[in-house]
């Protein structure tokens, strides 16, 4: 069939929306007819050129919601009419990582995912020929898309895909995180670093289970009314002070319980952990870093205490646990809405990079 999908032809170039040829689902695969679809900044990292398993050309987009249309024999768990969250991170529920319990990191797949192609090595995307790649296992920038059965979560129907999409990336992994990965306790006092479409969910997280004192830090002082708007108790511009470690850790009168870093910098990595309290705090790395760019931080900063964790979509088991978010949701728990700040048309895809870019937007959604 023919699709009409933005295409990252080259990085650091804008998506070009034209026709492309999709094949339909084989053994163990999904057709989805995509909905609507937001922008991550992983989208933008990986258009720049910064993401070490980039290719292109290929088809960007991991946070959708949409409508099964076809499905491909031997699929037993989805079928016509359900509706859906395609999962970068799957959940085969019969591998090592799946079956270990320690994870969410499912790996039947990984290896293909990293390549853009589907699990038997191909891709179902073309134009005019030339094989187009998949991107995260998604590529929901196409209003069509195949995925494997495993890697898709069905949700309820009464969920709007305008919204329910963010569930599909930022909402699970910004409060997984907190829930997940942290486990963060009421009465905890945390540092939230990098108040955009991540660091708000691990904001709405916090209060949602009961943090104390809930730090946001940004560079871009238009987010602090942001940050307040979903529970943050204090914010901090790190241009204002001479040293944000220091004045974080004055702040909490010690050092943060935890410390969740959303800005991808590894700079900022640094100071997250630094500003953990010595003995037991803990920071989580979230955001994902420039190809090439390492951490460091003094071992005695880990010797006494401080605790160093990264989260992938938040620690969420995709199958199992995306539906469930989508109900807090539904059921009023956590707030979606005043978050998706721009809905346009995949015609201007290209315009929610910029407002990202220029930190006027905190999530856009493109809606097919
Ligand atoms: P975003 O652009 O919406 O937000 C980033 C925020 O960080 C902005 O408000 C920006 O002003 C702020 N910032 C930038 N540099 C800063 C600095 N030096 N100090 C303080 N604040 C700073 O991006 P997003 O969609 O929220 O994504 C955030 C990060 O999380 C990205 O690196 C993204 O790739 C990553 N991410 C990771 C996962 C995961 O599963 N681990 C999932 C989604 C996104
Ligand atoms: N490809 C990059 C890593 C990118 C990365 O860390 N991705 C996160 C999700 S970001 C969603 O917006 C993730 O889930 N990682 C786990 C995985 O298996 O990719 C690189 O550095 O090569
Ligand atoms: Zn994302």
């Amino acid at each position: 069939m023919k699709t009409r999908a933005a295409v990252a032809f080259e990085a650091k170039r804008p998506l070009e929306i034209v026709e492309v040829d999709l094949e339909g689902p084989r053994a163990g695969e999904v057709l989805i007819e995509i909905k609507a679809t937001g922008v991550c900044h992983t989208d933008a990292y990986t258009l720049d050129g910064l993401d070490s398993e980039g290719i292109f050309p290929s088809i960007l987009g991991h946070e959708g919601a949409g409508v099964v249309v076809e499905v491909g024999p031997g699929v037993t768990s989805l079928a016509v009419g359900d509706h859906v969250i395609p999962l970068y991170t799957p959940e085969c529920r019969q591998c090592k990582s799946c079956l270990s319990r320690k994870t969410n990191l499912c790996t039947s797949i990984r290896a293909t995912q990293g390549k853009g192609l589907m699990p038997d090595g191909t891709s179902r995307f073309s134009y005019k020929g030339q094989s187009i790649a998949h991107y995260m296992g998604c590529s929901t920038f196409s209003n069509y898309t195949v995925l494997p059965e495993i890697a898709v979560a069905k949700i309820r129907k009464d969920a709007p895909f305008d919204k329910a999409c963010y569930v599909g990336c930022g909402v699970t992994t910004g409060v997984g995180a907190v829930v997940n990965t942290a486990k963060v306790e009421p009465g905890a006092n945390a540092v939230v670093f990098g108040l955009g479409g991540i660091g708000l969910n691990v904001i709405q997280g916090l209060k949602m289970v009961g943090a104390d004192m809930i730090i946001g830090v940004d560079i871009n002082g238009d987010k602090e009314e942001w940050g307040r708007r979903f529970g943050m108790t204090h914010f901090l511009n790190p241009k204002e002070v001479s040293d944000v470690v220091a004045h974080l850790v004055e702040l909490t009168g010690g050092g943060a319980d935890y410390t969740f870093d959303c800005t991808g910098n590894t700079v900022v990595m640094r100071q997250a952990l630094e500003a953990c309290h010595r003995g037991w705090g803990e920071s989580v790395i979230i955001g994902v870093a420039e190809a090439g760019k390492e951490i460091a931080t003094r071992p005695f900063q880990l010797v006494t205490g401080r605790v160093w964790k990264g989260s992938a979509f938040g620690g969420a088991r995709g199958r199992t646990d995306t539906p469930k978010i989508v109900d807090w949701y539904m059921d009023g728990k956590i707030e979606i809405d005043p978050m998706i700040t721009h809905t346009l048309p995949l015609e201007r895809i290209n315009e929610a990079f910029d407002l990202m870019h220029e930190g006027k937007s905190i999530r856009s959604v493109i809606v097919f």
